[in-house]
């Protein structure tokens, strides 16, 4: 909500109530919300957008949603259109890090908050967005790699030769993801990585880039650690069409939880998920209505999240919401 209207709103309440009836027609007009979506890339990105629609649609919020196909220039094509229509909040998921100092400035300079959700930026000025819901990607990467390190410890004398499918390169889940996991495993010799390239989060480049992997290192891969579960399903396929065993020959470790995974868990192709929540559209909603009534709102808003081994999959599916 612009200035403007927040101050007109204001008198009209202030009117309203001195002539002691009902708030005039217009106070009711709806919040807009502007959303730039990164794209349809995954299991997890179609749970998150159904979450956001839905919310709007609870919420009596107008949502005029844009899908970026993975594209950074056409958010900000996107955000740009936002501002000419006025909208009230401008939220999205930054497909990358990098390059949203001029456009949040274009947001700020008409005086439209901004909401982030789901993936971080890199910005010199944290005034130019109101607040970051999402997860902690970096723990993520943690909690990957001391599932890990659990195996190891089962299996001591096994030498762990990883390869590691990386997200879309330069976006915050996979710089953090990589970083994490990287951390934990540091300074054990039984834990190495012996090829690490980006998938993209995707199913179709998940299963291409195992197949080079595969056609390199053949039987010396042993583990695979996929920054979304996508990836790693597209993987397995790579791994059954090379004669081996994924989840017995190849361990595999993943990130996000969604149902795919749980399948593949209790097919014991996939050895563990650890969980990235997509479901942040009430908590976007419930934000950008305080923004908008001029509300303090927390700069960062993180979700609660677990980690599924295969050992638990067939009793924890029935509880999936996504
Ligand atoms: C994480 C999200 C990532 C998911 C992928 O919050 O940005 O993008 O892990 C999705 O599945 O493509």
């Amino acid at each position: 909500m612009t200035f403007t209207r927040r101050t007109l709103l204001g008198a009209a309440m202030l009117a309203a109530a001195c002539a002691g009836s009902a708030l005039p027609a217009f106070a009711a007009k709806p919040l807009t919300i502007g959303f730039s979506q990164v794209g349809a890339e995954s299991e997890w990105r179609t749970a998150n957008t159904a979450s956001i629609k839905a919310a709007a649609k609870q919420s009596g919020i107008n949502l005029k949603f844009a899908d970026a196909q993975q594209q950074q220039q056409n958010q900000v094509k996107a955000i740009r259109s936002f501002i000419a229509q006025r909208v009230d909040v401008i939220a999205f998921s930054p497909v990358v890090e990098t390059g949203w100092e001029t456009v949040l400035r274009e947001a700020k300079n008409a005086k439209i908050p901004v909401i982030l959700t789901d993936r971080a930026v890199k910005v010199s000025d944290p005034s130019l967005y109101v607040s970051f819901i999402g997860s902690d990607f970096v723990e993520e990467g943690r909690r990957a790699g001391r599932w890990l390190q659990d195996y190891a410890k089962k299996n001591p004398n096994k030498q762990l030769n990883i390869v590691e499918l990386q997200g879309t390169t330069g976006a915050a889940p996979a710089n953090d993801r990589k970083k994490g996991f990287a951390e934990v495993i540091a300074g054990n010799p039984k834990m190495k990585i012996i090829r690490s390239q980006t998938a993209d989060f995707t199913r179709t480049k998940g299963k291409e880039v195992m197949e080079a992997f595969l056609k390199s290192e053949g039987k010396n891969i042993n583990v695979l650690y996929a920054h979304n579960d996508d990836m790693a399903i597209g993987a397995i396929q790579a791994i059954e069409e090379a004669g081996l065993k994924p989840g017995k020959d190849i361990v595999i470790v993943s990130i996000d939880g969604v149902r795919g995974a749980f399948e593949a868990m209790m097919q014991g192709k996939l050895n563990a998920t650890v969980e990235c929540n997509p479901l942040l559209g009430p908590t976007l909603m419930q934000t950008a209505q305080a923004v908008a009534a001029g509300k303090p709102v927390a700069q960062r808003i993180t979700v609660t999240e677990g980690v599924f081994p295969a050992e638990v999959a067939a009793k924890e599916f029935p509880n999936r919401k996504y």
